[in-house]
């Protein structure tokens, strides 16, 4: 990686930065891509990517009238990864640990803002607007036009160096940067096909490099708050009760960014618990004191964590399905 303007090498490495890229292309080269997935119906029951601010995707300058440019940043959660992969544990997605227990929402853009901060320290006129997932932005799109990776046949935003484990995080800009034009990446996945294959619910769509959202095990353990019947494979997961990565772990670009790095579980303080509640407690444990939690306690339990999102119906949801039922654990 190299340095940003006035900000070091070392600097951007203690953030967790792998890589930068620079774009001061306000449209999508995959919007078409994104259009004909909604068209198809293929995003399920996630209404916020086909309402009204599917337009706004159209554009940068429809989020932020001001764009002149963008630095798109890849935050690493390796470590985490390369430790769950070591210990066998792949109940919980690495993203949702890989931030010292914090939800990367609050994170990784305070690291953001920390680079704001820096930059503006030399250019009084610049302004910014941090995007990080929760805008009507194409966030792979944007870091592709960055230079930052290709898609995979997986979908997601792959970097030849460093694989896939890692969030997308960028500073749009109201002005331009001095910094030279990028050159993007382009497809490395050729005749593999080993995500589509390992996916154990056939989510992947290869042909159009998009998921089918109603069947990937990440929509049903994160994003689906009522109590319904998993997609049909689950079963043939390896329990995975928050998110899935197993797309990922089988992609050969992750193998070599994961040998070079140290194997990591590190919590804050305030969020060593949730080591002891998914490491440590059987899963009808967990599911009992879910049970005793109402969904403002749950809330509060997990507060600033990723793990409030399912609240308590969704919780139970995920957990039941790996649970026998006494009479059976009895046999
Ligand atoms: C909705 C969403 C989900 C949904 C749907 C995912 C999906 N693939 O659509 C669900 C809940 C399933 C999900 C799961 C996960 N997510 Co998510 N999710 C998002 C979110 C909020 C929007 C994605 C979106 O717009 N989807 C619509 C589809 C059509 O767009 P797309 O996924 O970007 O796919 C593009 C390519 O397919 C491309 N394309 C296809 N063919 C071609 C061909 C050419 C030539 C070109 C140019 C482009 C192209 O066009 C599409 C549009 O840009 C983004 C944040 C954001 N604002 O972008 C995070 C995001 C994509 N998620 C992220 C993560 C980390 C995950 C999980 C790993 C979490 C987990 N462990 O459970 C999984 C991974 C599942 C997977 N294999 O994708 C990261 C991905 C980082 C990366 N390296 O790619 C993002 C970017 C969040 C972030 N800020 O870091 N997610
Ligand atoms: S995240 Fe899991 S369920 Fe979703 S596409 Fe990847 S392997 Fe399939
Ligand atoms: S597993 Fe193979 S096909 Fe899938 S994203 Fe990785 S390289 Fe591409």
């Amino acid at each position: 990686m190299k340095s940003l303007l006035n900000i070091s090498e070392n600097d951007l490495k203690s953030l967790g930065i792998l890589d930068w890229g620079y774009t001061e292309e306000s449209t999508p080269h995959s919007y078409q891509n994104y259009m004909d997935w909604i068209k198809s119906g293929q995003h399920g029951t996630l209404n916020y990517l086909s309402d009204e601010r599917k337009e706004s995707r159209r554009d940068l300058l429809n989020v932020y009238p001001d764009f002149k440019s963008a630095l798109v940043f890849i935050f690493s959660y390796q470590e985490t990864k390369k430790w769950m992969i070591e210990n066998n544990r792949h109940e919980i997605a690495a993203y949702s640990l890989g931030f010292e227990g914090l939800d990367y929402h609050f994170e990784v853009k305070r690291r953001l803002e920390l680079i704001t901060n820096l930059l503006l320290a030399k250019n009084e006129t610049l302004k910014s607007f941090i995007s990080l997932d929760t805008q009507p932005i194409l966030e792979r799109d944007l870091a592709y036009r960055s230079g930052l990776g290709w898609f995979g046949k997986n979908s997601m935003l792959i970097n030849k160096n460093y694989g896939s484990y890692f969030i997308i995080g960028s500073i749009l800009l109201n002005e331009k940067l001095d910094l030279s034009k990028t050159v993007m990446d382009v497809d490395h996945c050729g005749q593999c096909q080993k995500c589509i294959e390992a996916c154990p619910t056939q989510a992947i769509d290869g042909e159009t490099r998009t998921l089918i959202a109603s069947k990937c095990i990440a929509t049903f353990t994160i994003e689906t708050f009522k109590d319904v019947e998993p997609p049909v494979g689950y079963e043939k997961s390896r329990g995975e009760i928050f998110g899935c990565d197993i797309c990922q772990d089988v992609c050969p670009w992750n193998s070599k960014p994961l040998a070079r790095v140290q194997s990591i579980l590190s919590l804050k303080k305030e969020f060593l618990y949730l080591k002891n509640f998914f490491y440590e407690l059987d899963l009808s444990q967990l599911a009992d004191m879910f049970m005793k939690m109402t969904n403002r306690g749950l809330k509060r339990q997990f507060k600033s964590t990723a793990f409030d999102r399912p609240g308590k119906v969704g919780w139970l949801k995920n957990l039941k399905f790996w649970i026998k039922p006494s009479s059976e654990n009895d046999s």
